[in-house]
C-alpha cells in the first residue's frame, strides 16, 4: 500500500492533518492503535482559541462548533474569596475563546473524514516507523492479525505522548526538557448546569480547583489531588463535597450535583521535545510536547503544529519548495515554547505547592495581588489565554 503522507494517531492532530491535506488534494493514511469508539470517549480538551476555530473552519469542520460552541469572552479568577473577571474582550481588543469539548472536535474531524470516504486504519497493532532518514520511510502494523505496510513520502507523528513516532527516534538526535508536577487533576463530567456561565479558575487554600463545561447542561469540574491519589478513592459525593470547600458562597448555592458521566486522574507535566523533524518524519501536538492544563493550551499548540505542518506539505507538493518543511521545528516550537511558559506560569499561580515551604505561597500571594489590581498583569493574562497569533517575530 502507498500513500503520499503517512499519519500515525487519529487524535484531533492527526484527524486535523488528515483533513487539511485531503482539502489540498494530498493523499494520506492514518493508522491508529485505538478504537474509535475508544478515541471518543476521552475526555479532554474544552478550550478553543480563535486560531484553532479558524483552523476548523478552514478544514471545513467548523459548523457544528459555530452552532454548539459556547461563546466567552472572559474567565473568573477565585482567589481568598474574591472573584475577579478576566475581561478576554476588553483586554484583547475583542478576541474571544469557544467552549467546545475535544471530543466534538473528534467527532466532527471523524465524520468528515469519513463522509470524504478517507482510509483510516483503527485498532492497528504494533505500528512501527521504518526509514524515515532515507526517500523512503514505512509504516508496519497489524490489523486482525494481518500485517500490512505502508509506503510513503513522509511520516506525521501525531500519535501523542505515548506514541511509537516520538520513541523510535535514536536518543541522541533528541533534547527533551521535562517538568513534572508533584500533584494531578482529577476530573469529573456531569450532565447537570454549569455553576457560571464562564470558567472559573480557583486558587483555594485546600487547592486548585476548576469549573468548566461543554455545554448550557453539561458541566466539566477539576480538583488538585496528591499523585498518589486513586480514582477510585473518590466517590462522585468526596468529589462535590471537596468542589463545594473550594467554591465560593455564590456558586456554592448555584452548584447543581449528579452523578458522574467520567472521573478519571490526569497527572500534568511540561515536556518538550527538539527538534520535531527528523529527515521525512514529523512529530506535531502532545507527541512532541505536553503542557499542564491550567492554561487550556495543549490542543490549541496541537493545532498549530498541524497548520505549519500542513502549510509546508502543500508548499512542497504544489510549490515543489522545501522551505517550509526546513523550517517546520523551528516554527512550531517559538510558538510551543510561549505555550509551555503561559502554562507553566499560570499552573504555579494556581495550585498550592506545600512542598516548596511558605515563601513559594508569599510569593504566589504577592503576585496574584499585583495581577488583580494590574490592568497590564490582566492584561498579559488575557492576551497568552486567547492564543498568541500563528506568525510573530522571534
Ligand atoms: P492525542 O489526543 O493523545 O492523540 C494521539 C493518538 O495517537 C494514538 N496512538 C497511536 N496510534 C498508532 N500507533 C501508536 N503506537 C500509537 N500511540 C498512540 C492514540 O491512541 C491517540 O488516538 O494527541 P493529539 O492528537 O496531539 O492531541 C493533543 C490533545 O489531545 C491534548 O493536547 C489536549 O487534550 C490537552 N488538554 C487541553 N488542551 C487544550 O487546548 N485546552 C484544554 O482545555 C485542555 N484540557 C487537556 C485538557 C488534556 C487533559 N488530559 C487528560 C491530559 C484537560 C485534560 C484533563
Ligand atoms: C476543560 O473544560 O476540560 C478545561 C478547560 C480549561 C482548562 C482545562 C480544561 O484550562
Amino acid at each position: 500500500m502507498r500513500t503520499q503522507v503517512a499519519i500515525i494517531g487519529a487524535g484531533p492532530s492527526g484527524l486535523l492533518l488528515g483533513q487539511l491535506l485531503f482539502k489540498a488534494g494530498i493523499d494520506a493514511v492514518i493508522v491508529e492503535r485505538q478504537s474509535a469508539q475508544h478515541v471518543l470517549s476521552r475526555i479532554r480538551a474544552g478550550i478553543l482559541e480563535q486560531v484553532t476555530a479558524d483552523l476548523l473552519d478552514e478544514a471545513g469542520v467548523g459548523r457544528r462548533m459555530h452552532e454548539e460552541g459556547l461563546v466567552h469572552t472572559g474567565f473568573d479568577l477565585l482567589w481568598h474569596d474574591q472573584r475577579n473577571r478576566i475581561d478576554l474582550g476588553r483586554l484583547t481588543g475583542g478576541s474571544k475563546v469557544i467552549c467546545y469539548g475535544q471530543t466534538e472536535v473528534t467527532r466532527d474531524l471523524m465524520q468528515a473524514r469519513g463522509a470524504a470516504g478517507l482510509k483510516t486504519f483503527y485498532s492497528a497493532a504494533n505500528v512501527a516507523v521504518h526509514d524515515f532518514d532515507t526517500a523512503q520511510p514505512r509504516v508496519s502494523f497489524e490489523v486482525d492479525g494481518v500485517a500490512q505496510t505502508l509506503e510513503c513520502d513522509f511520516i506525521a507523528g501525531c500519535d501523542g505522548f505515548h506514541g511509537v513516532c516520538r520513541a523510535s527516534v535514536p536518543r541522541a538526535a533528541v533534547r527533551e526538557f521535562e517538568r513534572v508536577y508533584p500533584f494531578g487533576w482529577l476530573g469529573l463530567l456531569s450532565d447537570t448546569p454549569p455553576v457560571h456561565h464562564e470558567l472559573i479558575y480557583i486558587n483555594s487554600r485546600r487547592g486548585f480547583a476548576l469549573c468548566s463545561q461543554r455545554s448550557l447542561t453539561r458541566s466539566r469540574y477539576y480538583l488538585q489531588v496528591p499523585l498518589s491519589d486513586k480514582v477510585e478513592q473518590w466517590s462522585d459525593e468526596a468529589f462535590w463535597d471537596e468542589l463545594r470547600l473550594r467554591l465560593d458562597e455564590p456558586a456554592r448555592e448555584r452548584l447543581v450535583t449528579g452523578p458522574s458521566l467520567e472521573k478519571s486522574i490526569a497527572p500534568l507535566r511540561s515536556f518538550v521535545t527538539e527538534p520535531l523533524r527528523f529527515g521525512r518524519m514529523f512529530l506535531a501536538g502532545d507527541a512532541g510536547h505536553i503542557v499542564p492544563p491550567t492554561g487550556a493550551k495543549g490542543l490549541n499548540l496541537a493545532a498549530s503544529d498541524v497548520k505549519y505542518l500542513s502549510s509546508a506539505l502543500i508548499e512542497y507538493y504544489v510549490e515543489h519548495a522545501s522551505a517550509g518543511i526546513d523550517t517546520y521545528s523551528e516554527r512550531c516550537l517559538r510558538r510551543i515554547w510561549r505555550g509551555e511558559r503561559f502554562s507553566w506560569w499560570f499552573t504555579q499561580l494556581m495550585h498550592q505547592f506545600p512542598e516548596q515551604g511558605e515563601i513559594h505561597a508569599r510569593f504566589q500571594q504577592a503576585e496574584l495581588e499585583y495581577l488583580l489590581h494590574s490592568e497590564a498583569g490582566q492584561r498579559t493574562i488575557a492576551e497568552n489565554y486567547v492564543g498568541l497569533p500563528l506568525d510573530f517575530g522571534a
